[in-house]
């Protein structure tokens, strides 16, 4: 279908009007922050997963960094979370962001600052050693003191709407649910903020959503498999 706008431009609405398909994996938390994007706006996707221990031809011929999420638009492919979220953004109803531009820019930024705790995070869950792995709750600890300083009155980051930021944070959350249960981190301790934060987010029907049921079993699998710190001291809970 194409809009008329002259006799010579025109845009085309086929790639916004096909069924949008997000490429996936059972436990990526980037992959998660589409899926809440999507759901808080009801837009309707089918969901591919993929091996990342066995990536398939097809999905290395369309994703450059060989990493999920990808969101194919018809036959465009749009990689990066942080991309996806924007451009579900600007081409889906329900707005997720402020329309102040410095308010947008600020929550992009608290956007890019939960990747890099994302990045922490996923050091926790690979760390070889118990030095590491401190090392890696010492960072998060010092960060989640930057959250809870930003934090207002919530529900949520910005307040009254829940929004992008919260969408990209509450997979970190999620970790915390087998962090807990595994380890005395205190990572989120003192952080009355972050804590309520935390319990709004998982109570989300989007974010509980956003797994397949078995997904503690899962994250708790894939631990073990690592076979470092963490996979330890699960071992020495359980015993
Ligand atoms: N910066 C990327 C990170 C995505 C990412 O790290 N995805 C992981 C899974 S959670 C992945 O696909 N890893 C496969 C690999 O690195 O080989 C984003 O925000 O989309």
């Amino acid at each position: 279908m194409q809009l008329h706008l002259n006799e010579c431009n025109y845009i085309d609405l086929e790639p916004v009007m096909r069924k949008l398909q997000l490429i996936s994996h059972d436990l990526c938390p980037y992959v998660q922050r589409a899926v809440i994007a999507l759901t808080e706006k009801n837009v309707p996707f089918d969901r591919i997963y993929v091996d990342l221990a066995a990536k398939p031809a097809w999905f290395l011929e369309i994703s450059p960094l060989g990493k999920v999420p990808l969101l194919k638009v018809g036959d465009a492919v749009v990689f990066e979370s942080a991309v996806i979220l924007e451009y579900l953004e600007e081409t889906q109803s329900g707005p997720l962001y402020p329309a102040d531009p410095l308010l947008r820019a600020r929550q992009r930024a608290w956007i890019e600052f939960s990747s890099a705790i994302l990045s922490d995070v996923w050091g926790i869950e690979v760390a070889p050693t118990r030095e590491a792995l401190d090392a890696k709750a010492k960072a998060l600890t010092d960060k989640f003191g930057r959250v809870e300083s930003e934090l207002g009155q919530g529900p949520w980051f910005a307040g009254a709407t829940f929004g992008l930021v919260d969408a990209a944070f509450a997979p970190v959350f999620r970790y915390f649910e087998s962090f807990d249960a595994i380890f005395d981190h205190r990572i989120l301790s003192d952080k009355p903020r972050v804590a309520a934060w935390r319990t709004a987010l998982m109570a989300r029907p989007s974010v509980r959503n956003a797994v397949a049921a078995d997904y503690r079993e899962r994250l708790d699998r894939f631990v073990r498999s690592q076979d470092g710190a963490l996979a330890r001291l699960m071992l020495s809970k359980a015993a």
